[in-house]
């Protein structure tokens, strides 16, 4: 008697599992034994794994996980705003809700579920200024690669504009051996002088002092490659035109509660983002925005 069809080869798995405070996670595997675990507090992506096991995303060792506090690493969601807005917290209030597992989410046209571990997440929100769904759908594929999709929907009457930045940390060897290739002649607003505007030079980015700069109208692939780890990371977007580019360096690493003195060495956030200007939707309007992350492993 023939099995029941089922293959003996490993199949993507979706777990719910739970961390030490009892907060759900989600936790996806490839076949292959990568896997990613994203946290149901914030819909924030936690750990990106290789099939090796290597962890790709920085969280820092100080980070605070009880919410409501934003995890420090990762991939944090900034949004209904990126920065400050009004009376809203800095880069809104998506990274402190607490998101729900969307049993039947509407069909993305543009995705192959097939081999991909993935989950469906979303955020509600009813407010009297604006009122929005935030569908996201995080998803693993076999070769590894991490993808998220954003939809946001405008379900109030009146319009609703936002700013949105996947606020990535890489995990890095060492932020001096490190180089940003793909924001040459970039035009960018440097948040460390009052957000004026400069043009990047024509070389790669590399770091000697902190950077806190989103730039602007980028091309959709950006690539991070550090030497030591003989590793690049790939950030591929769609509906993200700005990217946002950002090391502490040691007197803000020592500013901040929940990042370690020294671990501003070991992290590098490159985010894809839409900054400069904000995404306005009409009543029942939908947006929707992806960022495909990649590594690529030089002998
Ligand atoms: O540009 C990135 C940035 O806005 C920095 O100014 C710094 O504040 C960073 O985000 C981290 O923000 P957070 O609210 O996560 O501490």
């Amino acid at each position: 008697m023939e099995p029941s069809g089922v293959s003996d080869e490993k199949r993507p798995t979706v777990d719910l599992i739970k961390d030490k405070n009892g907060t759900d996670q989600i936790l996806l595997q490839n076949p292959k034994g990568a896997s990613v675990k994203i946290s149901l507090h914030g819909g924030q992506v936690l750990s990106w794994k290789t099939d090796k096991g290597d962890e790709l995303l920085f969280t820092s060792a100080k980070a605070n996980s009880k919410p409501p506090h934003p995890v420090r690493g990762g991939i944090p969601i900034c949004f209904p705003q990126f920065g400050t807005r009004g009376s809203l917290e800095q880069h809104g209030f998506a990274r402190n809700k607490m998101w729900l597992v969307e049993e039947n989410p509407p069909a993305l046209p543009s995705f192959d579920s097939t081999n991909k571990a993935y989950i469906d997440l979303i955020a509600y929100n009813n407010h009297s200024c604006f009122s929005f769904e935030f569908h996201l759908r995080v998803s693993l594929a076999l070769d590894g690669n991490l993808t998220l999709i954003s939809r946001v929907r405008n379900i109030n009457s009146k319009p609703f504009s936002f700013s949105i930045a996947y606020h990535t940390y890489f995990s890095i060897s060492d932020i001096s051996e490190v180089r940003v290739e793909g924001l040459e002649t970039l035009d960018y607003l440097d948040n460390l002088f009052e957000k004026e505007r400069f043009t990047e030079q024509g070389d790669a980015l590399t770091f000697e002092s902190e950077v806190d700069r989103v730039y602007l109208n980028s091309r959709d692939v950006v690539a991070v490659f550090d030497h030591e780890k003989k590793r690049t990371f790939l950030i591929k977007k769609e509906g993200l035109p700005d990217v946002v580019v950002w090391n502490p360096w040691d007197k803000k690493a020592k500013a901040l509660t929940d990042l370690g003195d020294e671990e501003y060495k070991h992290m590098l956030c490159v985010d894809g983002a839409a900054i400069e200007k904000p995404i306005n939707l009409k009543s029942g309007e939908e947006w929707t925005g992806k960022l495909n992350l990649s590594l690529v492993l030089s002998t």
